[in-house]
């Protein structure tokens, strides 16, 4: 027997605290827990069961799909789709929204998810992660189109990540904080280990993706040059640089060291206002950040505010610490 909390017990005990709650939110969170142990353990085991590689297939975005980016959306959806909780999915693996299909009763909810952020990294054993974000499904809609997805961030219900790391672990934000379990696979249970996390408002460390430096803008350009002039510079202090390239493992570094991260707008390719995707990566992570106490903003805007026009939109992404972050968004006023 464990002694620690277990992630269904902790979600299990918030839904007390809801007056009027039915159980059906508790669990719909059960089923997105088990599906990230599945893919925990594909991830795990890799090269062991021939999932690595890639598959030959483009997603939506033109990007070619890995084997796992299409086994773990597999699972994510069949985890998902039965027990009617939902009534409809949105996949960055998937060309158009996933409707429950006829055989399963319809739910009030509406998911959005990343299967396997980072795949580039899978084939090379880094760090990837799975990212979802809840939204209630408008009233009165019963057969959702991929309109009823165009949801600002703000509405989420919930935000979460997995991280398949060293320690596969649940990161999760229902609106009342951030909480972080750890996956005990003797027992097969994710066990609160990071409870109530919080992003330091301060930090030296800056994450981006420094080959795409000459299509930055101005304000970013003018940001990682004075941390690059260190203590000799306006800034007056020396930083230190990561770039994992697994948002996941960006976002969770930051939550619990602190941190400013990176994907910013540049005119790399003008048809993209960035790399990460609204609805599958920078919305959640932005409740997630937000409700730690950190800051995400497009450097214009405040992430979970924008209206989302495409299910697939892109967006510049600048998030972390608080006092970093308004130092980017000031150079953006300027
Ligand atoms: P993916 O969803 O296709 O894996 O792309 C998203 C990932 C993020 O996890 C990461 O921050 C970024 O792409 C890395 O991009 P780059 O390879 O340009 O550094
Ligand atoms: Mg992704």
């Amino acid at each position: 027997m464990h002694n620690g909390v277990s992630v269904t017990q902790f979600i299990i005990e918030e839904q007390r605290r809801l007056p009027g709650a039915t159980g059906d939110f508790t669990s719909l969170l059960n089923d997105v827990v088990s599906a990230c142990k599945v893919i925990s353990n594909l991830v795990n085991k890799g090269s062991l069961i021939g999932v690595l590689g890639t598959a030959d297939t483009e997603n939506v975005q033109g990007e070619t799909q890995k084997k796992l980016d299409i086994i773990t959306n597999e699972v994510f959806i069949k985890s998902n789709e039965w027990a009617g909780h939902l009534a409809a999915m949105a996949s960055e693996e998937e060309d158009d929204i996933y409707p429950i299909p006829a055989q399963y009763p319809k739910g009030k909810y509406l998911m959005s998810f990343d299967p396997l952020d980072g795949s580039s990294n899978i084939d090379v054993n880094i760090s990837v992660g799975t990212i979802f974000s809840i939204t209630k499904c408008p009233e009165g809609i019963d057969n959702p189109t991929k309109e009823d997805f165009l949801i600002p961030g703000t509405e989420q219900v919930c935000a979460g990540y997995a991280l398949y790391g060293p320690s596969t672990m649940l990161v999760l934000t229902t609106g009342n904080g951030v909480n972080g379990f750890t996956l005990d696979r003797d027992i097969g249970e994710f066990i609160l280990t990071h409870p109530n996390m919080t992003i330091p408002a301060d930090t030296r460390e800056f994450a981006i993706n420094a080959s795409n430096q000459r299509f930055w803008e101005a304000p970013v350009q003018r940001y990682v040059d004075e941390c690059l002039q260190g203590k000799e510079g306006p800034r007056g202090d020396n930083f230190n640089m990561r770039w994992v390239a697994s948002m996941v493992a960006e976002v969770h570094r930051i939550l619990t060291r602190g941190g400013i991260f990176m994907y910013p707008k540049d005119n790399k390719d003008p048809s993209k206002a960035g790399k990460l995707r609204l609805m599958y990566e920078a919305n959640p992570m932005s409740m997630i950040v937000e409700q730690a106490g950190g800051i995400s903003h497009t450097g214009y805007e405040r992430i979970m505010e924008m209206q989302p026009n495409d299910i697939h939109q892109r967006v510049p992404v600048i998030l972390g610490s608080k006092n970093e972050v308004e130092i980017v968004v000031g150079y953006h006023k300027d």
